[in-house]
């Protein structure tokens, strides 16, 4: 071993439940080895497929280092290289006359790029909030199944995820846990291996339904309905845990009435499934403890995603599942971290100072930047700031987005790694370092520590992290509060608040949340009343395109789409990186052999798949993953990489779901013909 050799403390930043604790061995600035830690409880030295390849991403050829100027059309992706000094001063000129007439008209766009709470939403935060632009409705993953979940326990609460290990059932319920929940995977396997069942609910037959006792393909967007009808013979059968729900449940008589009204048949009818399939996952989930729910955001993605999640986190309340560890309900554990963040100190929105901008949704971002300004909506956007997002690829319906991001009128920024299908139509592309460059704090929605991220090497080229550059925007817009000033280690040692262990954190690099290991045991929701919340009654809300609610639409395209994540993306990013996307081939939709048939259709074969929003070119699989009426296209792949140049979203609406204001992508009706 080289002396030269040191090995540093980090955190994997994907927008990814497992958020893994990383050990980063580097030779001076060369990357020697990236691992997951072993002495992380839930990442157990493992690390994902994707991030084992973290410097083939880190150090690949394509990457973006230094300051680009746009010298072609709008979204020609032509670029000349630029110095820093003259590509701030001129965005920061270009904003700050937008800012002294209409600081509104300024919209940041940020995801989950990173989660990281240093280069997300700090100093960004600061300058947005100083500046007073438009805020960001931060919706275009979780939000209608977060705001559910919080509606029914008070917050983003679940169980802790090394705990499955323990159950004996467990329900994989809109989860392909293989493909993007690794780690939780591990302890359903262990549940397994000690006789637990496992039960997947998926419309699509992931490898993770394969590796299940029992699959249940539903329809998409039909969760409420067999949550109902679970209800239902959880009561005709007296296998309720009636104590539990007088003493923690809100509003069960009229629940309970509700269910009543979903016998199995009308449950099954609704879902595509068979009496008997609702009949046996019932007694399955009534009958056996502990029995436990890793439900995920693939089932939110409809308009009636928030009801669903109020249903189904509903079910380990009726029975009492919650009594024992292993038992409960895991969507999202986000909520223990919140206490532990020094959010208003590292986003201090009292710089707004008594503003109140408009907010902008981020999953509508098409209409948003065709609108031409008014009453009701605000000013025109006139300037877009992108960073940790890919929008031009994942918002819905493509086709508005891209018209939108190729608005002459329109000043662009983008922060990223690569030149994605996004950075193609900025007038500035800003290279951006990478988590192996910068400073970082994390918390996870998938488990109960909290992380730091040191730099192991320096920024590759001319790179600056997001909050350098927001830091020497900040200063070239004139804002002189001593804020602007934080360094991104003071930042990430700030990020936390006194409720954790900080030596603990800066010595192992991760620190556990003092969370209960049973948390509802006895109740105790972060509910008003300390109860799990069935008020206002949840209802089964139907999708925006189907057969019931739109039967015309549905005549013209008789297949609903979904368009799960694949296995080796995540989202859009690792879709340049050769080697997964070599795994992954090429942008796909997977077919039902009778479909097929029906459209004279065959394995292998180039497809148009459309609707009236627009038209996607990929190949068929007829891989015996699909079920009938329902067609699945992996997402999310760059548009360019499409064979027409497009992707799923050109397909895709930007109608909302019934809670938070999200997206429904799985919430989509198309027909498919030979190409
Ligand atoms: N490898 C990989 N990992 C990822 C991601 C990725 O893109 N790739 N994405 C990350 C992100 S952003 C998130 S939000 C998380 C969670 O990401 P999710 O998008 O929840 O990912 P999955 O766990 O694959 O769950 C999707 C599953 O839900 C199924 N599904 C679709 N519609 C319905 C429905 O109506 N009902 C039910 N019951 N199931 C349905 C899909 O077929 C799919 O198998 O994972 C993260 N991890
Ligand atoms: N059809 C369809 N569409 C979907 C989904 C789906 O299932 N189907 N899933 C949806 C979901 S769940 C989500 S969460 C969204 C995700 O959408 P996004 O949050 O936009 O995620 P990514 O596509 O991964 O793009 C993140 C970008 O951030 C960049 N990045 C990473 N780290 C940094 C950094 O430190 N600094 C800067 N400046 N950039 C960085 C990466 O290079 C990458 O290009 O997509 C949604 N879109
Ligand atoms: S993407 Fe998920 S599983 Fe992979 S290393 Fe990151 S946190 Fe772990
Ligand atoms: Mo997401």
């Amino acid at each position: 071993m080289s002396e030269s050799l040191r090995t540093v403390h980090a955190a994997c930043p994907h927008d990814c439940p497992d958020t893994c604790a990383m050990k980063v061995t580097v030779d001076g600035e060369r990357i020697v080895r990236i691992q997951g830690d072993p002495d992380h409880l839930t990442t157990h030295g493992a690390l994902c497929t994707k991030v084992s390849r973290y410097a083939e991403r880190t150090d690949h050829p394509e990457r973006v280092l230094t300051p680009l100027r746009r010298v072609g059309a709008k979204g020609e992706g032509r670029f000349e290289p630029v110095g820093w000094d003259e590509a701030l001063d001129d965005i920061a000129r270009r904003l700050g006359a937008i800012a002294a007439r209409e600081p509104e008209a300024i919209v940041p766009y940020s995801y989950a790029g990173t989660m990281g709470l240093v280069q997300g939403e700090s100093m960004a935060a600061r300058l947005w909030h100083r500046l007073g632009a438009s805020r960001l409705h931060r919706s275009i993953c979780a939000e209608a199944g977060g705001e559910g979940l919080a509606a029914t326990y008070g917050g983003k609460l679940g169980m802790h995820v090394q705990h499955f290990a323990e159950s004996r059932l467990i329900l994989v319920w809109g989860s392909h846990s293989i493909a993007s929940n690794l780690h939780f995977w591990t302890y359903a396997q262990a549940a397994k291996r000690a006789g637990a069942k496992l039960v997947a609910i998926d419309p699509r037959r992931t490898e993770t339904a394969e590796k299940c006792h029992q699959h249940l393909a539903l329809r998409p967007g039909t969760d409420g309905a067999l949550a109902l009808g679970l209800m239902h013979e959880l009561i005709v059968n007296d296998w309720l845990d009636q104590d539990y729900i007088d003493r923690h449940v809100e509003g069960w008589p009229a629940l309970r009435a509700l269910a009543l009204q979903w016998p199995p048949e009308r449950s099954a009818a609704a879902c595509g499934l068979t009496a008997d399939e609702v009949r046996g996952l019932a007694r399955d989930y009534g009958t056996t403890a502990p029995a436990a729910i890793r439900l995920n955001y693939g089932m939110q993605r409809v308009r009636g995603g928030g009801n669903a999640v109020r249903l189904i986190a509903l079910l380990p309340c009726l029975t009492g599942a919650w009594r024992h560890r292993a038992g409960g309900l895991l969507l999202s554990a986000s909520g223990w971290a919140a206490p532990a963040k020094a959010s208003a100190w590292l986003q201090r929105p009292d710089l707004l100072a008594g503003r109140q901008p408009r907010t902008v949704n981020m999953s509508t971002i098409g209409d948003a930047l065709l609108h031409p300004g008014g009453a009701g909506f605000g000013p025109k956007i006139e300037a877009l700031v992108v960073y940790n997002s890919n929008p031009v690829a994942v918002a819905p319906e493509s086709g508005k987005v891209v018209a939108g991001f190729r608005r002459e009128d329109l000043f662009t920024v983008v922060l990223e790694h690569f030149l994605t299908d996004t950075a193609d139509h900025a007038d500035y592309v800003l290279p951006a370092t990478t988590q192996l460059e910068h400073w970082d704090a994390h918390t996870s929605y998938g488990h109960t520590w909290v992380l730091i991220n040191q730099p192991a090497i320096p920024p590759r080229g001319q790179a600056r992290s997001n909050a350098e550059i927001f830091r020497q925007l900040a200063a070239r817009l004139g804002f002189s509060e001593p804020c602007f000033q934080d360094s991104d280690e003071a930042l990430a040692r700030g990020a936390f608040n006194d409720s954790i262990d900080h030596a603990a954190l800066w010595r192992d690099g991760w620190t556990r949340l003092p969370v209960p290991d049973a948390p509802f045991a006895n109740g105790g929701f972060a509910t008003p009343s300390g109860k799990a919340l069935a008020t206002p009654l949840p209802q089964v809300v139907l999708n925006h395109e189907c057969a019931e609610a739109t039967p015309e639409l549905a005549a013209r395209y008789p297949l609903a789409m979904i368009s799960p994540p694949a296995r080796h993306f995540l989202n859009s990013t690792f879709v340049n990186v050769k080697s997964l996307r070599a795994i992954e081939g090429e942008p796909c939709l997977e077919m039902h052999a009778d479909d097929a048939a029906a459209r004279g259709l065959a394995d292998g074969q180039p497809v148009r798949v459309f609707n009236d929003r627009g038209e996607h070119h990929c190949v068929l699989r007829v891989n015996g993953r699909a079920r009938p009426g329902v067609v699945n296209g992996l997402g999310v792949w760059w548009r360019k990489f499409g064979r027409n140049g497009t992707n799923v979203n050109e397909l895709t609406h930007q109608q909302l779901t019934d809670l938070g204001q999200a997206p429904s992508f799985y919430d989509c009706l198309v027909e498919v013909a030979a190409l």
